[in-house]
């Protein structure tokens, strides 16, 4: 049986080599694919491995009749039409354990960073705006006490909370299900509704997947409830924040600052956030790490291999795709 891999983007190839010799890999040599050359090859490919930032849309599987996997690279599928997907009997999975820390260690940098202004401080040495050491000036923001917010307390929240707990800070969230009780005992984490905790904590962190139920969940009336002082954090979807009405809000000192890994139109990013100098700003990096990459690399190649063997234990997204008569995978499961 001979097997066709399209990567949608240029990946590292870790683990893709103990794929058995009959699976080609059509990967391209820049980023992407010249032209209409990856269309051509979609409609011969029988797996698609996908990334962020680059859609999969309905058209385009409907010239992929032999597409029966598409492998996201990376946990959040909102680049993909899952339902179109399922409709059509193409199981799609993702990769979410190698992101998990990594995108709680840069949400916790983050914070660091606007708290304590450790970027505008850097910034401002290297061209000699800041006075040295003084005891009245260059003041910020003590992290140990506060109260984080944490909205989505799925695995990057919980990742995250542990990590707040030994920073000294309490921690609130709201999730569209709240947790066992052992669960929260653990990150000993109270759960609230959304405005309870926008009324109460001092830092916000966004960990929730961007989706058309969490489009804009954070626009202007969730920002005139927050603190004047507090801090929004979004290493989430850029989607999730309304971003004209966070440069309102943070114009207006509705907020204090932000740190923003993801935007609304990446990778575009408002002129506006670039110049505040309590805004921080990273491009997308929350799994950007040598070790994360490689790992989600593994993953993928894993997937693929134990998808033709049949195996449920992979992350899948689209469960219902197994049920379905139509599913295109029935020879192995
Ligand atoms: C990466 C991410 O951009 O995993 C995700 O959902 O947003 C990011 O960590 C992505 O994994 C690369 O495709």
């Amino acid at each position: 049986m001979s097997c066709k891999v399209l990567f949608q983007y240029r990946l590292p190839m870790d683990g893709f080599d103990e794929l058995p010799s009959d699976f080609e890999l059509f990967v391209p040599i820049d980023d992407t694919f010249p032209g209409d050359e990856f269309l051509k090859h979609l409609s011969t490919a029988d797996i698609l491995v996908s990334v962020f930032g680059q859609k999969v849309t309905k058209e385009m599987m409907l010239q992929a009749p032999n597409l029966k996997l598409i492998a996201n690279y990376g946990v959040g599928y909102d680049n993909i039409d899952i339902a179109c997907a399922s409709e059509l009997g193409i199981m799609v999975t993702n990769t979410p354990n190698p992101v998990t820390e990594p995108t709680a260690e840069l949400a916790m940098g983050l914070m660091l960073a606007v708290a304590r202004n450790i970027a505008g401080f850097n910034n401002d040495l290297r061209v000699g705006k800041v006075p040295r050491w003084t005891v009245l000036n260059n003041l910020t923001t003590t992290l140990y006490g506060k109260t984080l917010g944490i909205i989505g307390m799925g695995a990057i929240g919980r990742a995250l909370a542990r990590r707040a707990l030994s920073f000294g800070m309490n921690i609130i969230y709201h999730n569209r299900k709240r947790l066992d009780d052992l669960v929260e005992q653990k990150y000993n984490a109270s759960y609230t509704d959304l405005e309870t905790l926008l009324r109460n904590a001092d830092i916000v962190s966004l960990n929730l997947p961007g989706s058309t139920e969490t489009h804009h969940m954070i626009g202007a009336s969730e920002f005139k409830i927050m603190k004047p002082q507090a801090i929004l954090i979004n290493t989430a979807r850029g989607v999730v924040i309304d971003e004209q009405a966070l440069i309102k809000a943070l114009i207006n000192k509705e907020i204090a600052g932000a740190g923003l890994d993801v935007f609304e139109n990446e990778p575009s990013i408002p002129e506006e956030l670039l110049k505040m100098p309590n805004v921080v700003v990273t491009p997308h990096v929350g799994s950007a790490t040598h070790e994360t990459r490689a790992e989600m690399s593994r993953l993928v190649a894993s997937i693929i291999t134990r998808f033709y063997a049949g195996e449920k234990s992979i992350p899948i997204v689209n469960k219902d795709v197994l049920s379905g008569d139509g599913f295109r995978g029935k020879t192995f499961y």
